[in-house]
């Protein structure tokens, strides 16, 4: 049994939708599709699809109450350029070298069938998508820019819900980059 004490939540008082995003994080067929990287990799995918129903109806909820929504996926240049070694030998000796060829394409290289979002939570055309290397979400990407630009708030969408694969990789670390004071 785990010992908790809950608090109130949100902290800082009732959300708001003018200061609130929504970030659905790498919901990428290689991370919960047939033949992708995750699949390849021999886990599972029925954990990594679970989220896939709850997070439809999040969306739902955030787009009908008028919250920003952003979608990022992981991936990679074709050149491989943005691949830091340590993620290319991991992924050799797990067997499922990033960027060599699949059912699904080049795994997790931009462009590849892999890579590509989801149908089931397909972005609007006006949801932006955050293209990033890493697994945080700020990492080399422009996401903090844009949350402090179109926000209300004098630190515009300074208030995140996060949803998305995996929840201890890509989201936590999403989570603890958006924890430092940046937003
Ligand atoms: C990983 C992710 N685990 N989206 N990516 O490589 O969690």
């Amino acid at each position: 049994m785990l010992r908790s004490q809950p608090y109130s939540w949100p902290c800082g008082g009732p959300l708001d939708a003018s200061t609130t995003a929504l970030v659905l994080i790498d919901m990428q067929h290689d991370f919960c599709g047939k033949g992708g990287y995750v699949d390849r990799m021999g886990y599972d995918i029925s954990a990594t699809r679970a989220p896939i129903k709850p997070l439809q109806r999040v969306l739902a909820a955030a787009r009908a109450a008028g919250v920003r929504v952003i979608h990022t996926r992981e991936g990679h240049r074709p050149s491989l350029a943005d691949l830091p070694q340590n993620k290319r030998l991991r992924s050799t000796a797990i067997g499922t070298e990033i960027g060599q060829p699949g059912p699904c394409g080049r795994v997790l290289v931009r462009g590849e069938p892999g890579w590509e979002l989801i149908d089931e939570l397909r972005p609007l055309p006006s949801e932006d998508i955050i293209d990033k290397p890493g697994k945080g979400s700020f990492f080399a990407t422009d996401l903090e820019h844009l949350l402090r630009t179109t926000g209300a708030g004098p630190r515009g969408h300074c208030r995140l819900l996060l949803g998305g694969i995996t929840t201890d990789v890509c989201v936590h670390t999403t989570m603890r980059e958006a924890n430092d004071p940046r937003l």
